[in-house]
This record gives C-alpha cells, sequence and structure tokens, in this order.
C-alpha cells in the first residue's frame, strides 16, 4: 500500500497554464482550465493579472506581482511533472521575464504561447513593450506560436508599406526563434476560415473550417489549450493541431450566449450531445460524434 504522502502512479497528463482571470469564463484562465480538463488533462493554472470583464468588454487589467507569478509556478513545479507549458495573456514586461526564466529551467517541457495582444472585441491586453519583451524573451522558447492573422502582422512588425504575406510573417517569426506558427484566419476576408501551420521548411498544414456566424469570446485560448493537451495527451504536432482544430470548431459550433455580449464555447459539447459516450474508461480524447469538417 502506497503511503498517502505518495503520488498515485496513475494520473492524467499535466499542462500548466500562465494566464488571466477572465471571471465571465469566456477566457484566459477558466478558459483554459475547462479546455484541458475537458480533454482528458490535469490542469494547473498559474494567475498573472486579474481582469474586470462581462461578455461585452474588459473593464480593467490588474497585473499580479512578478514574484507572485514566480512563486506559483515554482511551487507546483517542485511537486508535479508538468508535460506542457501554455502561456495567454502575461499582464507585465516583469512577468514575461520571470516566466522566461523559469522555462528555462524545463528545456524539455513543449510552449504553446498564444500571443494575447487584444480581446477579440479590440481591448488592449499588452503594451508594445510587452510585444518586445515577448519577441525577445519568449519566441526563442517556444514550440508552437498561435497569433491569429492581425497579431502575426503586429508581431513579425509588418509595416503598412511592405504589407507582407502572412507566410512571410510567420517565416519572420520561426526565424526570430518559435518552432511552428499556426496562423488562424478568422480576421481574413476568406468565405472559410482557414488557419495554416507553418515551420521553418514551409508550410505543414493547412485547414479550412465552415466560417460560424457568431462573435466569439474565448476561441484563441481554447484553440491553443486543446493544442497543449493534444500535446500532453501524446500526439505528434501537426495531428495535435488538426484535432485541436476540430474541438474548437465543435466548441463554436455550440457556443451559448448567456450574457447581453459575445457566445462562449462551450467546451464540454460532448458531455451534452446525447449521441456521444460518457468520458469514463475512455482514454481517447472526447470527440463529437457528428464533425462538420469541411
Ligand atoms: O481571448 C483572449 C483573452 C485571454 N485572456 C484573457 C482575456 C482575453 C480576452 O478578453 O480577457 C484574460
Amino acid at each position: 500500500m502506497p503511503s498517502s504522502a505518495e503520488p498515485v502512479a496513475d494520473f492524467p497528463p499535466i499542462v500548466l497554464t500562465f494566464a488571466a482571470s477572465d471571471p465571465s469564463g469566456g477566457a484566459g484562465l477558466q478558459a483554459d482550465i475547462l479546455t484541458l480538463a475537458s480533454m482528458g488533462c490535469h490542469p494547473l493554472s498559474v494567475l498573472t493579472a486579474v481582469t474586470v470583464q462581462d461578455t461585452m468588454g474588459v473593464e480593467g487589467v490588474q497585473p499580479l506581482d512578478a514574484e507572485w507569478v514566480a512563486d506559483q509556478a515554482r511551487c507546483l513545479l517542485e511537486d508535479m511533472p508538468v508535460d506542457v507549458f501554455k502561456i495567454g495573456v502575461l499582464g507585465s514586461v516583469e512577468n514575461i521575464a520571470a516566466i522566461a526564466e523559469i522555462l528555462a529551467d524545463y528545456p524539455d517541457v513543449p510552449l504553446i504561447l498564444d500571443p494575447v495582444l487584444a480581446s477579440g472585441r479590440g481591448d488592449e491586453l499588452a503594451s508594445e513593450e510587452m510585444l518586445h519583451a515577448l519577441r525577445e524573451l519568449l519566441l526563442p522558447r517556444t514550440t508552437i506560436l498561435t497569433p491569429n492573422s492581425t497579431e502575426v502582422r503586429r508581431l513579425a512588425e509588418a509595416e503598412d508599406d511592405d504589407e507582407p504575406s502572412l507566410a512571410v510573417c510567420a517565416q519572420r517569426l520561426i526565424e526570430a526563434g518559435c518552432e511552428h506558427v499556426l496562423v488562424t484566419g478568422t480576421h481574413e476576408p476568406t468565405p472559410q476560415v482557414v488557419n495554416t501551420l507553418y515551420a521553418k521548411s514551409g508550410i505543414i498544414r493547412s485547414d479550412s473550417w465552415e466560417r460560424l456566424p457568431g462573435s466569439y469570446h474565448g476561441s484563441g485560448c481554447t484553440l491553443a489549450s486543446a493544442i497543449a493537451a493534444m500535446l500532453a495527451n501524446g500526439l505528434d504536432l501537426p495531428e495535435a493541431v488538426r484535432e485541436a482544430q476540430e474541438y474548437t470548431w465543435n466548441a463554436l459550433a455550440k457556443a451559448y450566449r448567456p450574457g447581453m455580449g459575445q457566445f462562449l464555447p462551450d467546451r464540454l459539447f460532448w458531455a451534452r450531445d446525447e449521441a456521444s459516450e460518457p468520458p469514463v474508461g475512455d482514454d481517447a480524447p472526447p470527440r463529437s460524434t457528428n464533425l462538420h469538417r469541411h
């Protein structure tokens, strides 16, 4: 019999997310926790900032002291084996530096970096100084960066006069040190949403999805967390990216609108689907029984 102080050998893969709280449950830390748990992982959550917001907009952001951010992470990392790191809203330049220092001690753990610069409704969530620190300190440590097309242009310092393609922007970021870039195409004027995964060698995969009609809060957090979960579950990166898109598309297709603003993704859509099996005893991550991939 193991003593109660010994960890039980059999436990889900562990993903540690550094993120800001979104009390609406739509985005941020809460979105990450819901997604990671829904996809069979144990989520560890390190709070970087507190926000005041509802489904209509962000009213305030209060970064946490960087020492508190570092202490939360160090405490967890000394106790539990982390399979994958995920980063969302960082809160301050000091937090970025503190997190980069911690990540340097775990060089073999993959990092998903969702470069949240603004909320879907345009509320700024990162300053120019933070953008600079993110490029310098976090990009070189990133396994996969998940910008939307607006974010990739800003990160690649695409000026109005040179207007580089999304592919060129992605390659600039790969040259700046990250291994892969998944550019999401929701903001592009295409009939379908096209998401493209780039590596140093060029395009690894490109997936097109039926464009959904709503305005969704937390879709990027859901996608990045789903990639983290799929990597933690042992999938290779291109397959993790595909599965995560499928999961996110379904969560958005089943989104609900509990307030007066944006729709919130239903990360537990599969549990509410009458046709789906309960996840208990099933090693595979949950999937919809009725996929709508195009
Ligand atoms: O969806 C990006 C995002 C991430 N994290 C937090 C947010 C938002 C958007 O509003 O508030 C905390």
